[in-house]
């Protein structure tokens, strides 16, 4: 089986929760905390493996998880970190995060900082944060890792922190510190993984326009050729090898007119050439109209991507023997088409135009990898356009910081940084006053809400960043719902 494409859950280890502990010796009678922190969860790795060729292993454990940390203990000692889970997965793997559409609409300051997962279950909690079906139909996907070199690796999920024990939390007023933080949660959301595998040529072509056969001529591959449309299911790969340069050449399933909306197999194929550097599209000469042919693959591959602005070599297959005014006339009427169309006559059978396309198919290949290499290659597709856009919000957020000296004649106000973190913001939703920011929120999530102690120190740092003055001016009462990442608890102690 052939496999392509394929959704796995990933859950990042959590971090161990920090002890609470206080030093007995026989010669000290208050001996000070002692209790150790926790130790950080595993991260979920991807690397990019040369020896592992499709995502099929995915089908078997489509839910990934590391380790997480262990708890701190008495006498200060940490907990063990948890091991992180390497997975490997086959050159040209692109990973996308499945985000719900709730999670897309926030404000930029929250894209910007996109690595924080909003829609992550509470853990340990008692508030219940569904994502329904509906919501799930509507996510979308932000790209986030791209791996296209052997050896290549990328933290996909990360593991929680660990919490601080109470060693910690000693002050000039709080000797007997009774509160530790527990661990964060690690990441944990759902990924599509899809293979786009790095070919140089991708041939296209209506069915039975001769591609296989090209391809089984030119290179070791044996794909399946028959004279019936749609012999070709899955993709085949070869390589051809032309003036000592190897060209890996991708074969695809032919496309009909309609393929875009799922006629003939469909156009999801052509996700095996998106990456081409040429195209090579071939078009049997004994067709009634080559250039009817031809504009009905362009008009597919337009639909489909930019694949349609890709460098593009035409073939006129199964040449041997044609007569010399068809083929002037099949050439005329693809130049009517695109008049800087580059066409070679072929034959597979005979071996005829095989090494004169061949080479400029190298040619193209060549200048197209510098190109290629240069730029990254990221282009309209949508998740990339995400990409784009995160890049954009961070350039522009930088310049915002940046732009102090540039001002210097205007009193400006810059938040660097980490004060951004402490930003936060309120809302207020079916009676509940939910309060969002990033500093607050890693709080909220190493907070224990069973521990009081541990609770009253989350609202100790809400006064100090201002929220609760702000709740109170929204009206919020002692007995106000509060919600923080997903935690809920009352504005004050004991309501
Ligand atoms: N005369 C002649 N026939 C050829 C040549 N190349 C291919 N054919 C025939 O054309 C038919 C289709 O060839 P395939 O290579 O299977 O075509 P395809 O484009 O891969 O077709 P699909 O996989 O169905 O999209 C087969 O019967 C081949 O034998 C050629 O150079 N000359
Ligand atoms: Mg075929």
């Amino acid at each position: 089986m052939f496999v392509d494409k394929a959704k796995v859950s990933l859950k990042a280890g959590k971090g161990g929760d920090g002890a609470v502990s206080f030093r007995r010796e026989i010669y000290i009678p208050k001996g000070g905390p002692d209790g150790g922190d926790g130790g950080k969860g595993g991260d979920i790795i991807f690397r990019a493996d040369k020896n592992t060729d499709t995502l099929i292993d995915f089908r078997f454990t489509p839910i990934l998880e590391a380790e997480n940390g262990k708890n701190g203990s008495g006498q200060r000692s940490a907990g063990r970190s948890g091991k992180d889970l390497i997975v490997d997965v086959p050159i040209g793997t692109v990973v996308s995060r499945l985000e719900p559409s709730e999670t897309v609409s926030r404000n930029s300051y929250e894209n910007f900082e996109a690595s924080e997962p909003r829609d992550r279950p509470p853990l340990g909690t008692r508030t219940t944060r569904r994502v329904d079906e509906r919501e799930r139909a509507r996510s979308r996907k932000v790209l986030i890792a791209d791996l296209t070199e052997d050896g290549q690796e990328a933290i996909i999920a990360k593991g929680g922190s660990g919490g601080f024990g109470n060693a910690h939390f000693k002050s000039s007023t709080r000797q007997t510190p009774r509160i530790a933080e527990v661990g964060e949660p690690g990441e944990e959301f759902e990924a599509e993984l899809e293979l786009k595998s790095m070919v140089d040529v991708g041939l296209v072509g209506l069915p039975n326009a001769g591609k296989s056969t090209f391809l089984s001529v030119v290179s070791n591959a044996k794909p399946e050729i028959a004279d019936y449309p749609f012999t070709t299911i899955t993709p085949n790969l070869g390589v051809a090898t032309i003036d000592g340069k190897d060209l890996l050449i991708s074969d695809i399933p032919g496309l009909i007119e309609g393929a875009s909306e799922g006629k003939g197999l469909g156009h999801e194929f052509l996700r095996h050439i998106d990456r081409s550097a040429v195209i090579l599209h071939l078009i049997d000469v004994y067709n009634n109209e080559a250039g009817e042919s031809y504009e009905t693959i362009r008009n597919e591959l337009e639909k489909y991507s930019d694949l349609a602005t890709r460098p593009e070599v035409v073939a006129l297959t199964k040449c041997e023997g044609v007569d010399e005014d068809i083929l002037k006339m099949q050439m005329a009427s693809i130049l009517a088409i695109n008049k800087d169309a580059k066409i070679y006559p072929i034959s597979s059978y005979a071996k005829q135009g095989l090494d004169e396309l061949l080479r400029e198919l190298a040619r193209i290949n060549s200048l197209e990898t510098v190109s290629r290499n240069s730029h990254e290659n990221f282009e309209a597709s949508e998740p990339r356009d995400d990409e784009r856009e995160r890049a954009r919000l961070r350039e522009n957020l930088s310049s915002e910081l940046s732009s102090e000296k540039s001002y210097s004649d205007y009193p400006t106000i810059s938040l660097n940084r980490n004060s951004l973190k402490d930003t936060w913001n309120i809302e207020e939703k079916d009676g509940k006053f939910i309060v969002t920011g990033e500093k607050i929120e890693k709080f909220a999530r190493k907070t224990d809400l069973n521990n009081y102690a541990s609770l009253n120190r989350l609202r100790d740092i809400m006064k100090k960043l201002g929220i609760r003055a702000e709740l109170t001016s929204r009206g919020a009462k002692p007995d106000s719902i509060i919600e923080i990442a997903g935690k809920e608890f009352t504005l004050v102690e004991d309501y």
